[in-house]
Formats: C-alpha cells, sequence, structure tokens
C-alpha cells in the first residue's frame, strides 16, 4: 500500500519542528536569561516552569536528530537562541557558537535538511529591559543578530527564516499578555506590531546580504467564522482578521496594514512607521504557515478589536483548541491571495492531546490536515509539511502541562518513548519508500 508521499510530489519535504527554547535547556553552556526565564521567574507560566532545563537537548540532540532520521523524516526545523549566541544582548558566546555548529553539523550528516529560524521568542532579557519589541534599537540589534546567523550559518541551512509567529511576539505578549513580557497595554502592543514587522525586514536584508539561501518569515493563522453574515458580524470579523491573519502577511507581501486595523492602532503607532514599509516588505522567498484552529467570534469583548469568541461543538485538543482542518485549507488560500506563486511550507501543524504513548486522536489530527495539504498542493506552489512537535516540550505559559510530542519526554529522567503517532509516520513514511 503506497504511503502518504504518494498523495504529494516526489520533491515534497516532510519533517518535524521544534524551538530553542522550548527543548534545549538554558541552564547549559553559556546560555543567558531570556525574556522567557524572567517571565517564568516572575509567574507568567504555569507552575512556575522554565525552560531551564526542558528536554536537555543541548547535551542529548544526537539522540534526537536520530529520531528524525528513525521516523523517515527529510527536515528538521528548528530555531536558534538568541540569548545562548548573545547571552547579553551584544557578546558573542562561544559555547553557544559551537553548539549551533554540531548541532548543524549532526543535522546534515544525517541528511537532513536544516530549516532554521533565528527567532523563536527568547529574546535577551538585557535587550527585555531595554524595551523588547516595544522600541527600534531591538527590530536594529534583531537585524544585526540575523545578518549574523546568515553569515555564520548559512552555509549550512537549507533556508532562513527571520522571525517564527509575529501575532504572539507582538499581539500575544504585549495585548493579551499571555506571553513574555506579559504586558496587556495597546500602545505597547502597536508599537511591537510595529517594530516586529520592522525587525523582519531589517533581518531579511541584514542576511542577504551575507547569503544566497532563501529567506522567509513563518506566520501563524487562526481563521474567524462568524455564525451569519450580519453587517455587525462582517465588521467583527474583518477587525479580528486585520489583527490576526493579516497584518503581518500583508506587511511582508504589500508594505501595507490592513485599513480594519489600521484605523484604530495608527494613532499608536511610532512616529514616521510609513517610512519603514519598504524595508519591511523587501523580498522573501517563501512564507511559512502555522496552522492549528479557527475560532467562532461574535461582537463584543473588552478591547480591540471588539469581538470575543463563541464555543462550538467540534472536537477539541487538549489545549481547548477547535479542530477544523478546513481552516488549513482558509489560511493558505489567505496566503496564496496576498503573495500568488510564492512557495509555502507548512511549518507547524499538530495537537495537543492528555494522551500519553496510545495517541490515535493525534494520527487523525495529522491525516485529516495531511489530506487538506494534498489537495492544496495540487494547485499551489507547497513545498512541505513540518509536524509540531518532534518531542513533547516547554508549552510557554502552560509549561509542560500540554503534549505536543510524536516522543513522548518523561520530564523527571528525560527517557524518549516513540507515541503511536510517531510509528504512524514512521509507517506512513516508510512505506513510501517501498
Ligand atoms: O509550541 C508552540 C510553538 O512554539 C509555536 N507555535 C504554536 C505551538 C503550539 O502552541
Amino acid at each position: 500500500m503506497p504511503g502518504i508521499r504518494s498523495q504529494f510530489s516526489k520533491d515534497f519535504i516532510f519533517g518535524a519542528a521544534t524551538a530553542a527554547y522550548q527543548i534545549e535547556g538554558s541552564k547549559f553552556g553559556g546560555c543567558g536569561e531570556s525574556i522567557w526565564d524572567h517571565f517564568a521567574k516572575n509567574g507568567g507560566t504555569e507552575n512556575g516552569d522554565d525552560g531551564s532545563l526542558a528536554c536537555d537537548h543541548f547535551h542529548r540532540f544526537e539522540e534526537d536528530l536520530d529520531l528524525l532520521v528513525d521516523a523517515g523524516f527529510d527536515a528538521y526545523r528548528f530555531s536558534f537562541s538568541w540569548s545562548r549566541l548573545f547571552p547579553d544582548g551584544k557578546n558573542l558566546n562561544i559555547e553557544g557558537l559551537d553548539f549551533y555548529k554540531q548541532l548543524l553539523d549532526a543535522i546534515n550528516s544525517r541528511g537532513l535538511r536544516p530549516f532554521g529560524t533565528a527567532y523563536h521568542w527568547d529574546m535577551p532579557q538585557a535587550l527585555g529591559q531595554l524595551g523588547g519589541w516595544t522600541v527600534r534599537e531591538n527590530a536594529e540589534r534583531f537585524g544585526d543578530y540575523m545578518g549574523f546567523i546568515a553569515r555564520t550559518f548559512g552555509d549550512g541551512l537549507e533556508n532562513l527564516v527571520s522571525i517564527n509567529e509575529p501575532w504572539c511576539v507582538a499581539w500575544l505578549s504585549h495585548y493579551l499578555g499571555e506571553h513574555a513580557p506579559g504586558l496587556k497595554d495597546l500602545n505597547s502592543a502597536a508599537s511591537a506590531n510595529h517594530f516586529v514587522c520592522l525587525g523582519h525586514g531589517l533581518g531579511v536584508q541584514a542576511a542577504r546580504a551575507e547569503t544566497a539561501k532563501p529567506i522567509g518569515i513563518v506566520l501563524n493563522f487562526t481563521p474567524g467564522r462568524v455564525e451569519n453574515r450580519s453587517d455587525s458580524n462582517i465588521s467583527a470579523l474583518e477587525r479580528y482578521e486585520a489583527v490576526t491573519n493579516t497584518w503581518y502577511l500583508s506587511a511582508v507581501t504589500k508594505g501595507k496594514y490592513p485599513h480594519a486595523a489600521l484605523s484604530e492602532l495608527e494613532p499608536l503607532l511610532p512616529r514616521n512607521w510609513q517610512r519603514d514599509m519598504e524595508i519591511i516588505r523587501d523580498p522573501i522567498d517563501f512564507i511559512g504557515i502555522n496552522y492549528y484552529t479557527t475560532q467562532m467570534l461574535r461582537p463584543g469583548g473588552q478591547g480591540f478589536p471588539h469581538v470575543e469568541t463563541v464555543d462550538r461543538n467540534l472536537p477539541k485538543t487538549d489545549m481547548g483548541w477547535d479542530i477544523e482542518p478546513k481552516g488549513l485549507t482558509d489560511a493558505i488560500n489567505l496566503v496564496s491571495q496576498y503573495a500568488p506563486d510564492m512557495p509555502l511550507y507548512i511549518t507547524e501543524n499538530g495537537m495537543a492531546s492528555e494522551k500519553s504513548i496510545s495517541d490515535p486522536d493525534r494520527i487523525k489530527y495529522y491525516q485529516d490536515h495531511l489530506d487538506v495539504v494534498a489537495k492544496a498542493a495540487q494547485t499551489l506552489p507547497i513545498k512541505g509539511y513540518f509536524a509540531w512537535s518532534l518531542l513533547d516540550n516547554f508549552e510557554w505559559a502552560f509549561g509542560y502541562k500540554k503534549r505536543f510530542g510524536l516522543v513522548y519526554v518523561d520530564y523527571e529522567t528525560q527517557q524518549r518513548t516513540k507515541k503511536d503517532s510517531f510509528k504512524w509516520w514512521q509507517s506512513e513514511l516508510v512505506r513510501s519508500l517501498a
């Protein structure tokens, strides 16, 4: 029986993804304090959990990479930790440099294709103290940092992503207060919404000067739904879409912020923000789509975008997120409207499940979402799909309570155990070769 690859073109890439702070262990190797260490210390996470040990990937990366090979994946999506490389935001940590050199060698020597991300949320706290993403100087520092990544590691990478999920970096962290630095302030959110885009643009320019490898961005999409097309529902949906799904997409592809959000946020944006838009729309080579869920909305709620979510009778993941594979079709279509012909990757997709080793719900989630991707890839340039995540890991504000991994991690012993979903991937990818 043919496996999953038979539904895709021959060169379609399958991989699994992780991120530095979620797995490496920030107490090792001269890593500096990040905004996430600081946030956790100050009560921002469940049980005060932090990434200090995480999955101890810093010491166990060889074993973890073997898992990827064993599953039959082609590629590994990982991130560089800004705090490990520049613990005080300024000076290079040689141990950090050596770690990523070894990691990249180990990825390449296994024949895995390394998809690197410069920023997956662990800004050095030293820069957090200087205003984090709410100040221009840190967008500029990010540009330098990304240039460094491209110069130093570009040769070994398949491609390089600037920023993972700018919505989380800006909105979730500065307005909804759920991620570091935990602010609930529209002014800060507006600034961060602009400076994270500027950081991306400066990063692209700096990296472009250092490497010929493809450069892109990874955006997360949570398509909105409304019960009917009443005028008030439609306006609510437009505001929600503008702040959640199209702010960053429109900025990086068209150099414009969407009107439905700009109308409220413009007075709060940094002075002369318009002058940055050319930098922000500097051409990129691909867009990564992270997709997990959709949201049913109605007008209301506190603060911008003046919507509240409505519970639906849909199956949910352990995050409480509705499972709706059709939302992935919508996300893909949205991106291709803004960026026709742009190569796309599904850079994250997966579910948290409270089940440990036997996880049929996760297998079904992957099957249903892969069906959607296979269909879309018949007409659109979708080049690859990455499962989130290789390992159970530090799920940010939820600490270690939520498990997204294909591999179960016992955090006491650091023992890795393959879940049934891992074996499902393995059998699909191996069968595909038969
Ligand atoms: O764990 C996160 C990841 O770091 C970014 N995208 C969403 C995942 C699940 O919440």
